[in-house]
């Protein structure tokens, strides 16, 4: 099994990491953290692309040297570059920049000055008060470190879902194909669609005798098995990641993909509710005293307990059950459901396709039309556009509408909001769009007071459409800034505003529980890629996952309206100011 995008990327980020440490020249280091990004978001997998000899070129950030070395790593399973800065760090090094507080350089200084090479001498270092000493250290910093290590050995390691995926997917079609295997379907929170997941869950209907287990434990990225049983084991991959099988029978497989799908919470609902109708429910089915009543499908087990199909999206005991009662679930939007989507960027700033590229795979998507929304003059080292740039811009989007049959390109804008509210480009520039997308790209850590407050002036502005990624956080990068997002989504209902789902992998960006409250407010979402290259447009499904699990129906979310009633929508926001425009 050649290695996944996730690995590639991995191994990538360890070589910036040890060339960081080493000192390095930092436009080599920024190369592999670039490309280290592109493809650990790359939808399809590279080692596809390089058995079909694609040029790899084509990918962003990615020269002639790193496309060899992504071939090097798919056909070798092995990176040169990588063998050599291990043979000359302790590659354990590269667990202390995990530490919060150690960047490269503190972690060169602690490594050459102290031989500290693992958290566990780190951790001996500061307590033993060998670390105030170090040159940009001092006291308080020691104290830090000792702190950050307890907190950091506690810490489970999550995936993000969209990596979880990658490694779901090639071991789901890899169980499938075993002989005697009826039924595959990975579990637990994956299925749930959560933003992080902590390990696979996977149930098998099988026959009986099949030699599905001996498949699994031999699975070419397993590492180590933790447990192997009849019916039931653990392994951990290469990646780190652990995955629980179990294996049942046919006519138990609904009840078992019930049990482990969870949550443990939605399970303890429903069992409570079949302990009132005198009914046991367990991962084998639903029983009335020895009679078993239930469980060859998810269906027949809640029918069972006297509830509609729940989708596993809204498993969390937030409610569903007491409307599944009532057989009032909501009827969750579909990935088919969206006409198009409403945040690209292009080549223009840092996007990797033209503009004819992207709209032609929003085309080939079959979706109506497609939003450009390149980034803003403030974020310069996106190469943001100016007013002169955004007009030629529009002037090509023209010209492609003209030539362009079935799609529909909209003129848009990703624009910052400055710190105090303001937006980079003035009213009259803003108005010649068909939306504008405001985000915050700068100072993350205002008071809450502030942060809302400077949302709250930029929705204000006479043209301002929809917040993009509405809470900023970057998954096991970067929290969330504080900000009063109930008031916001209240206003963003009065002003007419819109709130982005982002569905880019690491920001997951409305949260489910913010969904929730929009659709309670009646503020429409727009599952949005925030497309980097065509590729992109793959993360939409998490997104809409993410929206499922928010209990967005298609009603609820902007995308999912034909072009001429989104214009009608668009529109609408471009009202009158409520009060006198802030000075630009
Ligand atoms: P994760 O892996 O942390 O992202 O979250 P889950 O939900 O996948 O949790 P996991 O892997 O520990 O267990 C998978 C499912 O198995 C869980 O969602 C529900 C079920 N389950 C596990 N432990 C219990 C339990 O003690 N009671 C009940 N009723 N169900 C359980
Ligand atoms: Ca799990
Ligand atoms: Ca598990």
């Amino acid at each position: 099994m050649p290695s996944h995008n996730a690995d590639i990327a991995a191994i990538f980020e360890e070589i910036a990491d040890l060339l960081e440490i080493e000192g390095a020249n930092p436009f080599r280091i920024r190369a592999y953290r670039n490309a280290a990004r592109t493809i650990g978001e790359l939808s399809t997998e590279a080692y596809v692309l390089a058995e079909k000899d694609e040029d790899l070129t084509q990918l962003p950030g990615i020269g002639h040297d790193l496309s060899a070395k992504i071939k090097e790593i798919v056909t070798t399973d092995h990176c040169s570059l990588l063998d050599r800065l291990h043979a000359e760090l302790s590659p354990a090094v590269t667990e202390l920049l995990k530490v919060p507080g150690l960047g490269p350089k503190r972690v060169r200084h602690l490594y050459h000055d102290l031989d500290v090479q693992t958290v566990e001498q780190l951790y001996c270092a500061a307590r033993d008060g060998r670390i105030r000493v170090l040159p940009g250290f001092g006291e308080k910093t020691e104290l830090n470190i000792l702190q950050a290590v307890e907190a950091h050995v506690n810490q489970i390691r999550r995936f993000k879902l969209a990596v979880a995926a990658q490694y779901a997917e090639a071991l789901r079609s890899y169980l499938a194909a075993v002989p005697g295997v009826m039924k595959v379907t990975v579990a637990g929170s994956y299925r749930r669609m959560r933003e992080t997941v902590g390990d696979l869950d996977i149930v098998v209907a099988a026959t009986p005798g099949s030699t599905v287990m001996q498949y699994f434990i031999a699975y070419d990225e397993v590492a180590e098995t933790l447990a192997a049983g009849g019916t039931r084991a653990s392994v951990i991959l290469k990646c780190g990641m652990q995955v629980d099988l179990r294996v049942v029978p046919r006519e138990s497989y609904g009840a078992a993909l019930h049990y482990f799908t969870g949550s443990k919470a939605h399970n303890i609902a429903v069992r409570y509710i079949a302990q009132k109708r005198g009914l046991k429910i367990n991962e084998y089915g639903v029983y009335q005293g020895k009679n078993r009543i239930a469980g060859d499908s998810e269906e027949s087990v809640y029918r069972a307990v006297g509830l509609s199909y729940i989708p596993p999206e809204l498993r969390e005991n937030r409610g569903e059950i007491a409307k599944a009662q009532a057989g009032r679930l909501p009827h969750l939007v579909e990935s088919g459901d969206l006409r198009g989507d409403l945040h690209a960027h292009t080549k223009a700033t840092d996007g990797h396709n033209t503009l004819r590229e992207m709209a032609l795979a929003g085309k080939s998507r079959g979706w109506e039309y497609l939003a450009i929304t390149d980034h803003s003059r403030r974020l310069a080292f996106a190469r943001g556009l100016d007013p002169l740039r955004l007009a030629r811009q529009c002037e090509e989007i023209d010209a492609l509408n003209e030539e362009l049959e079935g799609i529909t390109l909209l003129k848009g804008i990703e624009v910052d909001i400055l710190e105090d509210g303001n937006l980079d480009l003035p009213d009259h520039v803003l108005g010649q769009l068909d939306l504008v997308l405001g985000a915050i790209h700068s100072e993350f850590g205002l008071s809450r007071a502030r942060q809302t407050e400077r949302i709250l002036r930029a929705m204000e502005h006479p043209h301002f459409t929809m917040l993009a990624h509405p809470g900023g956080r970057l998954i096991q990068q970067r929290d969330p800034y504080d900000v009063d997002m109930p008031r916001i989504i209240r206003e963003a209902g009065r002003r007419g505003c819109f709130l982005e789902l982002n569905a880019q992998p690491d920001r997951m960006d409305l949260f489910d529980i913010y969904c929730q409250m929009a659709k309670e407010e009646g503020v429409l979402v727009s599952i949005n890629s925030d497309a980097h290259s065509t590729f992109d447009f793959d993360n939409l499904r998490f997104g809409v996952g993410q929206a499922r699990r928010g209990w967005l129906e298609k009603q609820n979310v902007l995308n999912t309206r034909p072009l001429s009633e989104l214009q009608v929508l668009l529109n609408r926001t471009m009202r009158q100011p409520a009060k006198a425009p802030v000075p630009q």
